[in-house]
């Protein structure tokens, strides 16, 4: 796509606020680089399923969010853990199993939660988050507080009934929801055209008289803008919203998947559109930021990552006498 830069800021964002987006995207990137190699070295084992190419949508709701507000996600939430403010160095001890990780070690990868700053999980069963966003908003609405619940999931996940049953309800009950699909145009290595009768499916959101949107994830200022729209909605009139964003991972499913379903010359043309190579350019083009600039807060990034992997390898792993902590029969 030849799209040219941005030369004026079309948000409400200050010049600060816009840095802060760049730092937060290329910091999960940068902890992503690092968390895919310390697999790779077995450091640690298990699922683990990187947010690298997806950036700009976790971020963009994390921006837009306020105080109060959750969100929910699947498994492949580092990134939306870390876009909240949770610590690399509390995700990676979380990854290694160690007792400093977000859930004392015991969770992993796939159950990364943070309650106090609104991070609801990650989740392993696909489309299982979807209706515990809704009931989120429930709650919110009971309590009568104005919060907001943003629930994301993956395209792979629309198919399920808990999709169609906790949309209906969201909108019957008038739910202060947003669904956010991260369509990445693959479950595993499916590619979503083998399984969808409808590919614009932003139209799904029609049958539970909906409001909706297909948004670019992975132009900020354009999910942004469209996230915030929702979140708002569903604020100021207790409605639900359903957003198709459009997206990419760079890497495969998880960290077991060599991606053969995909050729290279796709992922190339993808990465084409790299999130924060496109932040960076509209941001120098509208004379927030130059390139040295962003460069430094990269490197920055770069050694926050790195000795965030060292804390963690350093961090004890959870006392064994606590094995049956937590645990309900
Ligand atoms: C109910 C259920 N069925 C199957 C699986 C195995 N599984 C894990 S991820 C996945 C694909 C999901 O793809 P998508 O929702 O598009 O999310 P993405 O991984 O692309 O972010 C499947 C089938 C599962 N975890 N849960």
């Amino acid at each position: 796509m030849s799209e040219g830069a941005r030369t004026t800021n079309p948000t409400d964002l200050t010049a600060e606020q816009l840095l802060a987006v760049f730092e937060r995207m290329s910091l999960i990137r940068r902890v992503e680089e690092v968390a895919g190699r310390a697999y790779q070295q077995q450091k640690f084992s298990g699922f683990c399923h990187l947010y690298l190419g997806q950036e700009a949508v976790a971020v963009s709701v994390a921006t837009a969010m306020k105080p109060g507000d959750t969100m929910i996600a699947a498994y492949r939430e580092h990134g939306h853990a870390m876009s909240v403010g949770v610590s690399p160095e509390a995700v990676l001890s979380e990854l290694l199993g160690r007792r400093t990780g977000t859930t004392g070690g015991r969770g992993g990868s796939m159950h990364i939660f943070d309650v106090a700053r609104g991070f609801m999980g990650g989740w392993g069963i696909v489309g299982g988050q979807i209706p515990l966003g809704a009931g989120l908003a429930f709650a919110s609405k009971y309590r009568g507080d104005k919060s907001v619940n943003v629930c994301f999931f993956g395209e792979g996940s629309i198919h399920q009934g808990v999709f169609h049953e906790a949309l209906n309800m969201a909108s019957i009950w008038d739910l202060p929801v947003v669904f956010l699909c991260e369509n990445n145009r693959y479950a595993m290595g499916t590619d979503m055209s083998r399984i969808n009768a409808q590919m614009d499916i932003q139209l799904k959101a029609i049958s539970y008289n909906m409001d909706h949107a297909q948004l670019d994830g992975q132009d900020f200022f354009t999910v942004y803008a469209g996230v915030k729209e929702a979140i708002d909605r569903a604020r100021e009139q207790s409605r639900p919203t359903f957003l198709d964003v459009r997206t990419y991972r760079f890497r495969g499913h998880s960290m077991s998947d060599p991606g053969n379903y995909r050729t290279h010359e796709e992922v190339e043309q993808e990465k084409g559109r790299d999130p924060i190579a496109l932040l960076g350019r509209d941001l120098v083009a509208m004379g927030v930021a130059d390139e040295a600039g962003l460069e430094a807060i990269d490197k920055a990034c770069r050694q926050v990552a790195r000795d965030a992997l060292k804390a963690a390898e350093q961090a004890d792993f959870p006392d064994p006498n606590t094995l049956m902590d937590h645990v309900y029969a």
